[in-house]
């Protein structure tokens, strides 16, 4: 009888986990904070974005909305202006419709291009401050943050000072507001420390940084590939406070063209045991920013348990039901998010670009080809093709009008990869004029690709397959230079 209360106890136990994690609701070794920080450049979501996203986030079990777009006016460049009337009663339905969600809402302000922290100008500066967040107060308010990201001027002392301030005369003295937050200048840890000294800017911030202010910061660079548990552990030393994690995936104000529908990535269960919170920088595509918000709020509801690809599996079905194997397709290659400075996010469609460097090795031998690895990349770029037209016809408009140029480019990359396979076999059956006819449709091919800056995707696989292509032509029959 013993036996079968244990079983029934431990059943009802793994029972409640489950329904617990599995709609969205916290585990219990969750992240205490986890959610969005609206801080891109570029247009700013729009109203019924950001409805939308307060809902989905209520279901993903997302706790926190932080309001900062860089290109609100009123935010940054126009801080010391009260937001006009329409505005307010916008940013009032957002407030209690974070509320219903159970979402805290965040509001941020980012003077820092022209506050004055010295002198008298100062102290008339500290009252604009302090009076547009009343303005936010009196629309339901209940948590503020004051950002120094993404200035030149870096005075610790004098942005300590005016947390201090606003945290005694805005959180201190309202009862409910809950902890102030910032962002320093230097807000990751390459810039922080140097040669394994914490550099005189974030010395004196944190010296003098109130104990009760949290802080963002990046990662190890700004656009972070992982977040080690010793790089978290080094700036919990530094601000004697664990960090709220400001994660720049999706974020892809960097990177113009290149949509980020991967999963989240690199980030530990142990890092997690150090972070205050988790929140995630989104696109300005609102509605493809989802997929990999919903991985994100699955690592911060149970970072032990997280698993990127079944996370994004789990995504991909759940917004895009019938049309999840073609998104998959296109996210596929569409994840990585690479420039001189930013590296984040996992290889685009790295099966492939392992078959790839496989095929190039076969032919570069001059060995025969192995036809069940060129029919895979055959079935793979076919893939891209039909995926690509299928998303062209069922794709619900607002997620459509956020890929467009990115599905045609699918399309367009599938077709040239039909293009190099062919031009290698006919080649190697010696069809010397076909092959050239495939040379010269894959430049013109090529010469169609849209401007970078427009859509990109599968930039290390694809589009290095194409090159390598041309290349490997261009070496047995063109004149070297
Ligand atoms: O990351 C931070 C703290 N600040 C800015 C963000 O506003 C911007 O979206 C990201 C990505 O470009 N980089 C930043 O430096």
């Amino acid at each position: 009888m013993k036996k079968y209360l244990f079983l029934l106890a431990a059943c009802f136990f793994c029972g409640s986990l489950f329904f617990a994690t599995g709609t969205g609701q916290a585990s219990g070794r969750e992240i205490a904070q986890r959610g969005v920080i609206e801080g891109f450049y570029g247009k700013p979501w729009s109203q019924a974005e950001r409805l939308e996203i307060l809902s989905f986030m209520g279901r993903q079990g997302l706790n926190t909305y932080v309001y900062a777009p860089k290109d609100d006016l009123y935010h940054r460049e126009r801080w010391r202006e009260p937001y006009p009337e329409e505005q307010r009663k916008q940013l009032k339905q957002l407030v209690a419709a974070a509320q219903k969600q159970k979402v805290e809402f965040i509001f941020a302000l980012s003077p820092g291009l022209d506050i004055r922290l010295h002198g008298v100008e100062a102290e008339a500066d500290l009252q604009a401050l302090l009076s547009k967040y009343n303005m936010l107060y009196d629309l339901g308010v209940r948590q503020f943050a004051l950002f120094f990201d993404d200035i030149k001027h870096k005075d610790g002392r004098g942005q300590a000072a005016l947390l201090h301030q606003v945290n005694r005369l805005l959180v201190h003295a309202h009862p409910g507001v809950k902890p102030l937050w910032t962002v320093p200048t230097e807000y990751f840890t390459e810039d922080m420390v140097k040669d394994g000294d914490v550099k005189p800017y974030t010395r004196s911030f944190s010296q003098h940084l109130d104990p009760d202010i949290q802080v963002l910061y990046t990662g190890p660079e700004v656009v972070s590939e992982e977040i080690s548990s010793q790089d978290i552990k080094t700036v919990e030393e530094i601000y004697h406070r664990k960090p709220l994690v400001w994660w720049n995936y999706p974020a892809n104000d960097y990177l113009p063209g290149k949509l980020a529908l991967g999963p989240v990535y690199g980030l530990s269960k142990v890092a997690a045991s150090h972070m205050a919170g988790f929140l995630m920088n989104p696109m300005e595509q609102a509605h493809l920013s989802r997929l990999a918000l919903a991985t994100g709020a699955a690592y911060a509801r149970d970072p032990a348990g997280y698993q990127p690809e079944q996370a994004w599996h789990k995504a991909l079905v759940s917004q895009y039901g019938s049309l999840a194997g073609s998104m998959q397709v296109l996210a596929e290659h569409s994840q990585r998010m690479e420039n001189n400075w930013a590296h984040a996010g996992r290889i685009d469609a790295a099966a492939m670009q392992k078959q790839m460097g496989e095929f190039w090795r076969q032919a570069a031998g001059g060995q025969n080809l192995d036809p069940g690895l060129t029919a895979d990349l055959r079935r793979e770029f076919g893939q891209m093709q039909s995926a690509a037209a299928k998303l062209q016809q069922g794709l619900p408009p607002e997620a459509l009008q956020e890929c467009s140029l990115q599905v045609e480019l699918l399309k367009q990359l599938g077709a040239a990869g039909q293009t190099v396979l062919q031009l290698v076999w006919q080649e190697r059956q010696g069809k010397a004029f076909s092959a050239l006819q495939s040379y010269n449709s894959l430049l013109e091919q090529l010469a169609a690709l849209p401007d970078s800056k427009k859509a990109r995707l599968s930039e290390q696989t694809c589009r290095y397959f194409f090159e390598e292509g041309k290349v490997w032509y261009e070496k047995r029959h063109l004149p070297l230079k």
